[in-house]
C-alpha cells in the first residue's frame, strides 16, 4: 500500500487529474490507503486556499466561475471544491453548478469536485479539510474552496482557507443586522454581490461601518462590489486576493488557523474534551519540527492524550 500511495502522490504532482480525482475518492470514503495518504503529504510549497462562503443564493458558484475566468486568462491553474451540505437531496443545486461550470470540464488547467452532503455537519468538516489538503498538494495555483455559510451551523471554513471571503447580498432584510459577531472574526474580505440591485449601495455602505468600528484603527477588512453574472469587478476582486495572500500569515495567525483544523479533526476523532491551550502549545512545539505533517501530529496527539486518560 506504500508504495502505491507514493506512486499515486507522484501522478498527482504530475498534474494527473483522474489520480486527483482517485485520491479524493479514497479520503471520502475512507477506503484502504486513505490514512497514508494524508500521513504522506509531500512536504512541498502548498496552494493557498481560497474560501468563498455565504448564503445560499449569493452568486458564490458564479463568483468562483468568474474569477476562474480571470486567472485562466492569467494562465493559471486552478482546483475548485464546491461544498454544499444544506441541500443534502438537492442535486437540483449541485447540477445548477455543473452545467454553468460545465465549459471547464476538459480543460487541463482546472479541476473541480463536487463533494455531496455526508450526514453529520462534523463529519464533513474533517472531510472538507482532509480532501482540501489532498488538492492544496496537487501543484495547482490556487484552491477555491465554496461552501455555504452564515447564519446557521455553518462550516467553519476559516481554518480551512489562507483567504475567506464572505459574500453578501442585498437581498432578505437587514443582512449586517443578522451577522453573527463569529463572522468578522473569519471574514479576510467582504464581497457584497448583486451590486446591479438597488440595495446594494446600502448594504455596502453599512460593511464599510461596520468594518471599520471593528478595525478601530488597524487595517480595514475590505470590502468589494460585484456583478458576478457580468464579472464586474472580479480584476479588483481576484488582485485583492492576490494582495492580501502576498502579505503572508503572521506566525499567530498560522497558529490559530491550523488549532482550528486540528481541533476539527479530533473533534472526529470522538476527542469533545481537548484544552485548545494546550492543544495550541503542542502544535507550536510540532511546528518546529522539520517535516511537519498535521495527520501524524492529530494522531500523536489523539495516542497522547488517551494514554493520560
Ligand atoms: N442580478 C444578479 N444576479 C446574480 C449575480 N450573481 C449571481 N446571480 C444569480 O443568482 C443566482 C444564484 O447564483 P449562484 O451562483 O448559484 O449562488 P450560490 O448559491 O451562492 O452559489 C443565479 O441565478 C445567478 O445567476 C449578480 O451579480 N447579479
Ligand atoms: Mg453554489
Amino acid at each position: 500500500v506504500q508504495d502505491k500511495i507514493k506512486q499515486l502522490w507522484r501522478q498527482i504532482r504530475n498534474g494527473d487529474q483522474k489520480a486527483l480525482a482517485r485520491a479524493i475518492t479514497l479520503v471520502e470514503n475512507e477506503l484502504p490507503g486513505y490514512d497514508d495518504l494524508l500521513l504522506q503529504l509531500p512536504e512541498t510549497e502548498k496552494t493557498n486556499v481560497i474560501g468563498i462562503t455565504g448564503p445560499p443564493g449569493a452568486g458564490k458558484s458564479t463568483l468562483v466561475n468568474a474569477l476562474l475566468h480571470h486567472w485562466l486568462n492569467e494562465n493559471k491553474k486552478i482546483a475548485v471544491i464546491a461544498v454544499d451540505p444544506s441541500s443534502p437531496f438537492n442535486y437540483g443545486a449541485l447540477l445548477g453548478d455543473r452545467i454553468r461550470m460545465n465549459e471547464f470540464y476538459t480543460n487541463p488547467n482546472v479541476f473541480i469536485r463536487s463533494l455531496a452532503s455526508r450526514g453529520t455537519l462534523g463529519g464533513l468538516n474533517s472531510k472538507i479539510i482532509e480532501i482540501t489538503d489532498v488538492v492544496k498538494n496537487a501543484g495547482y495555483d490556487l484552491v477555491l474552496v465554496e461552501t455555504v455559510g452564515v447564519g446557521q451551523s455553518e462550516i467553519d471554513i476559516a481554518g480551512l482557507a489562507d483567504c475567506t471571503i464572505v459574500t453578501l447580498v442585498p437581498e432578505g432584510g437587514d443582512v449586517v443586522q443578522t451577522l453573527k459577531a463569529g463572522i468578522m472574526e473569519i471574514a479576510n474580505m467582504f464581497v457584497v454581490n448583486k451590486a446591479d440591485r438597488d440595495e446594494a449601495n446600502a448594504l455596502y455602505n453599512n460593511l464599510r461601518i461596520l468594518v471599520h468600528e471593528k478595525a478601530d484603527g488597524d487595517k480595514e477588512i475590505p470590502v468589494l462590489k460585484t456583478i458576478a453574472t457580468s464579472h464586474t469587478g472580479i480584476a479588483e476582486l481576484a488582485n485583492e486576493i492576490t494582495t492580501y495572500l502576498e502579505a503572508g500569515k503572521t506566525n499567530e495567525r498560522m497558529a490559530y488557523l491550523l488549532a482550528d483544523k486540528c481541533w476539527q479533526l479530533l473533534q472526529e476523532k470522538r476527542m469533545k474534551n481537548i484544552n485548545r491551550k494546550v492543544l495550541q502549545a503542542a502544535l507550536a512545539e510540532a511546528l518546529q519540527q522539520p517535516g511537519f505533517n498535521l495527520y501524524r501530529f492529530v494522531q500523536d496527539f489523539d495516542a497522547a492524550q488517551k494514554s493520560i486518560r
